[in-house]
């Protein structure tokens, strides 16, 4: 396999010229401190030393899957220890289920998430806005899928829903069973570029990813069959290689999630919030009650619509009180000099 299909790049290189003698892979499934990983020679199963646990601090420190680690391959060759991971380019980061002050790691080194809803679940914009969030936070790029366009009678109608609420969607209407759309997806996907699926259980992420493939490789299942009690298909994470380049992550069904932290994702999220926000009379306006705020102007006189401004200052809200949390907990741990202590971690919800 050749490096550049897997992702590989300059930045990568350079960083990985500081460790003589270890091999290179990208970690394609987490197991329990082991991973399967892409190399150059192949697939291969490494493991994570002790060592690399007892310096690690955070749990978000770990290898995920897309990440690139540099290890020390077995003699025998069957094998490999991981020594580091080099520096992520992106990363797709929320809070681990409802564990307070924790960060997930979902994906790393990704350059476009696909952020999928069908026609047959409701296509909700708010649920919407917090993936983008999410999505924009972490350094990557999105489109938004909307699968099962065959069961829909008016698809033009949730898309201009989209498209009028949040400025600069990318959104897309395709159905895995019918092919529609399908060509579109695989733009996206070129040699050596990295592509997550994310969204609720039972869209169609493997029916897409399969699409694209053009083969059955993930297993999907009958929502009819399936009990509707939140059962998942895919229940773990796992970054495939197209047959013609290109690589993609799928992922189980995420329910409802709270974000981590944002900074820069929240301008890229909410536009035209910050564009109007320059004219506020406050610099650090909150956009909430403040005199001269020319966001709430802008609401009252309908430019801004009034559940974008809502929304806003919710998520908003919801990463200021994560911050404080953080912020407090981080104390806490100090005065007490402890260290945090993470668990192994699982897709379960
Ligand atoms: N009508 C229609 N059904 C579809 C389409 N795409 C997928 N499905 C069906 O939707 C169901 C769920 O699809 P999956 O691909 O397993 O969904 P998923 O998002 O991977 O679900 P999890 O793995 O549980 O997160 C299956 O029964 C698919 O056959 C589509 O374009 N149109
Ligand atoms: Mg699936
Ligand atoms: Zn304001």
């Amino acid at each position: 396999m050749d490096l550049n299909q897997l992702g590989w790049n300059e930045n990568f290189q350079k960083e990985f010229e500081k460790y003589k003698g270890f091999s290179v892979g990208r970690v394609a499934i987490e197991h329990k401190h082991a991973y399967t990983i892409y190399t150059e020679d192949g697939e291969l199963d490494v493991v994570l030393p002790g060592k690399f646990l007892h310096k690690t601090k955070k749990a978000s420190e770990l290898p995920k899957v897309g990440d690139w680690v540099v290890f020390k391959p077995l003699e025998n060759k069957e094998g490999g220890v991981i020594e580091t991971i080099l520096p992520r380019f992106s990363k797709i980061v929320r809070k681990v289920p409802d564990k307070e002050r924790k960060e997930q790691v979902l994906a790393a080194n990704v350059n476009i998430a696909f952020i999928v809803n069908s026609f047959d679940q409701d296509v909700n914009v708010r649920r919407l806005e917090r993936y983008l969030l999410m999505v924009y936070e972490g350094g990557v790029k999105s489109v938004v899928l909307l699968n099962k366009v065959d069961l829909s009678k008016n698809p033009e109608e949730i898309i201009h829903t989209i498209t009028q609420t949040i400025p600069r969607a990318e959104v897309l209407a395709v159905s895995a069973l019918k092919g529609i759309g399908i060509d579109e997806i695989k733009k996206f996907i070129t040699t050596g570029k990295t592509v997550v699926f994310l969204g609720a259980s039972g869209v169609g992420k493997s029916s897409l990813i399969n699409a694209v493939y053009g083969e059955e490789i993930q297993a999907t299942i009958d929502v009819r069959e399936s009990d509707g009690k939140g059962r998942h298909t895919t229940t773990w994470r796992e970054m495939i290689i197209l047959p013609n380049g290109g690589l993609v992550i799928d992922t189980p069904g995420m329910r409802e999630f709270r974000l981590w932290t944002a900074d820069d994702g929240l301008q890229e999220a909410f536009p035209e919030i910050f564009e109007v926000g320059k004219n506020c009379k406050f610099r650090d306006c909150s956009h909430t009650i403040e005199k001269g705020c020319a966001v709430l102007s802008a609401v009252e006189n309908g430019k801004i619509p009034m559940e974008r401004h809502q929304s806003y200052v919710k998520l908003y809200r919801e990463i200021q009180y994560m911050n404080e949390e953080i912020k407090r907990h981080t104390y806490l741990l100090k005065k007490q000099s402890r260290r945090p202590r993470f668990e192994p971690n699982t897709d379960e919800e």
